[in-house]
């Protein structure tokens, strides 16, 4: 089918936001891919519990020249009055094609906010997303953003002792030396770094953010091939990563942060999807793996050296992303993942950590599984009602709600970050046969309150399509 011309993309603000007095608070609004024409023009109208002395923006519109993003500052004022918190509410005129957020709430607190750390790595000045020991000297940098304007913050950086590494004096820069690093063995390869920020504001709020780094010998040699087809040449485009998304330029052909390429290939760029205001990056083993996206093979995963082997059969594609840019900290996010296989009778969602290996995919109320079928050939948005509970057979597209800081999230703190591979894995024929005839596990007799139990637990779960009876 050939893609109609002058369709105008989604636009959406992200969620939400803090900011106390005397703050910029920027506010973005994020397309869901390029506009036909430039300059877009997007307005909106204010409302909520603030009034205009509280705050200062130059027009109630958002103009994008080019590109799939856009923002406007909107500067809050000091009042010098002790106040509640206020709310700005910033809503699209009915003329926008809204995606998934067209609202976006500005909360005005006068209460401490917790501090934002951003890392960045620049080497041979531009920015990458792994290093190599025959550019010279990297620089892992760091950006503190915090709500409050007069708090102040202590950095404190966690570095492997073998890195060498030099921190400045204001400590917003880490030199390292790639020729200098002696990585252990059971690194494979990949130097992490973190470092945590916490202000002097009432509670000593803190964050901790962390980068993985590839490091490599060299880059292969690129050619005037174009593996992304932007119209490009891989030999013009490079290895740097602008955007941040764990991607060399060469192979990257998205810039819009919420969604993010499974591979680029010839046929078809399939998209994980998150929601507008979030980050999907590539996962630490896919960046290991030089991977093209979130998409790894079972090969690639043996390759990291990293992941052990589950217990349990997989299906053929892993997925190694990362969603950043999550605020509040600490809440649930959704992801939807368009799958290559559809998905099995009597499926799991299995994750990996280094702490405990492969687990199932924790459920509770602030994580759970959805999926549903393909409508219109695509996987329908993170916040359409087409998914239902559990993951159904025969379905291509699952949505994971993830608690940041919650148990599917790696990091295991509420940092604003979510990461760690993940796989369809399938419950085993044992299992299944355990729980469908609790007769042959159960030493009882002809009755016993174990098989009544297994019998609710079934019963309560027939509608998730993670047991099925007979
Ligand atoms: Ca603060
Ligand atoms: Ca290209
Ligand atoms: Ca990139
Ligand atoms: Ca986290």
């Amino acid at each position: 089918m050939e893609q109609v011309i002058n369709i105008y993309p989604l636009v959406s603000f992200a969620n939400q936001q803090t900011a106390g007095e005397g703050h910029i608070a920027r506010v973005e609004v994020l397309l869901s891919g390029n506009a036909p024409n430039y300059p877009l023009v997007i307005p909106f109208s204010i409302s909520g519990t603030a009034d205009s002395l509280d705050y200062q923006i130059s027009a109630n519109r958002i103009v994008i020249e080019s590109g799939d993003s856009g923002f406007v500052d909107i500067t809050i004022k000091e009042d010098f009055q002790q106040e509640e918190n206020e709310e700005l509410i910033l809503t699209f005129k009915s003329s926008v094609n809204t995606g998934n957020h067209s609202i976006h709430t500005i909360i005005i607190s006068e209460e401490n906010i917790a501090p934002k750390a951003k890392i960045g790595l620049v080497q041979a000045n531009e920015k990458v997303a792994s290093i190599t020991q025959n550019k010279g000297e990297a620089t892992v940098t760091l950006e503190i953003d915090d709500g409050n304007v007069d708090d102040q913050h202590i950095i404190s950086w966690d570095i492997p002792q073998l890195v060498n590494a030099q921190i400045s004096a204001n400590q917003l820069n880490v030199s390292i030396d790639p020729k200098n690093i002696n990585l252990a063995d059971e690194n494979k390869g990949l130097l992490t770094l973190s470092v945590t920020i916490t202000d002097t504001g009432v509670g000593d709020l803190s964050h901790t953010a962390v980068i993985n780094i590839p490091v490599l010998e060299q880059y292969g040699t690129l050619d005037q091939s174009d593996t992304d087809l932007d119209g490009i040449a891989d030999n013009i485009e490079g290895f740097s990563d602008n955007d941040g998304d764990g991607i060399p330029a060469y192979l990257d052909n998205s810039t819009i942060p919420y969604l993010q390429q499974l591979h680029v290939n010839a046929s078809a760029t399939k998209l994980i999807e998150t929601e507008p205001g979030l980050k999907i990056s590539l996962g630490k083993y896919a960046k290991q793996q030089f991977s093209d996206g979130v998409q790894l093979s079972a090969n690639e995963i043996a390759n990291t050296g990293l992941i052990t082997t589950d217990t349990l059969t997989h299906l053929s594609d892993y997925f190694d992303f990362e969603v950043s840019q999550i605020l509040p900290y600490g809440r649930a996010i959704f992801i939807v993942i368009p799958l290559v296989d559809t998905l099995p009778e009597f499926g799991i969602y299995r994750k990996f950590t280094k702490a405990d290996g492969w687990q199932d995919f924790v459920e509770d109320a602030n994580n759970s599984l959805w999926s549903s079928k393909l409508i219109d050939g695509v996987c329908p948005r993170a916040d359409s009602d087409s998914y239902l509970t559990g993951l159904i057979q025969g379905n291509t597209c699952l949505r994971l709600l993830i608690e940041d800081g919650g148990p599917n999230d790696a990091d295991g703190i509420a940092n604003g970050t979510v990461d760690d591979p993940g796989v369809i894995g399938i419950i085993p024929n044992s299992v299944i046969a355990e729980k469908t005839d609790p007769e042959t596990s159960s030493s009882g007799g002809s009755f016993s309150w174990l098989a009544l139990l297994f019998g609710l637990f079934i019963f309560l779960n027939r509608g998730k399509g993670l047991l099925k009876t007979n």
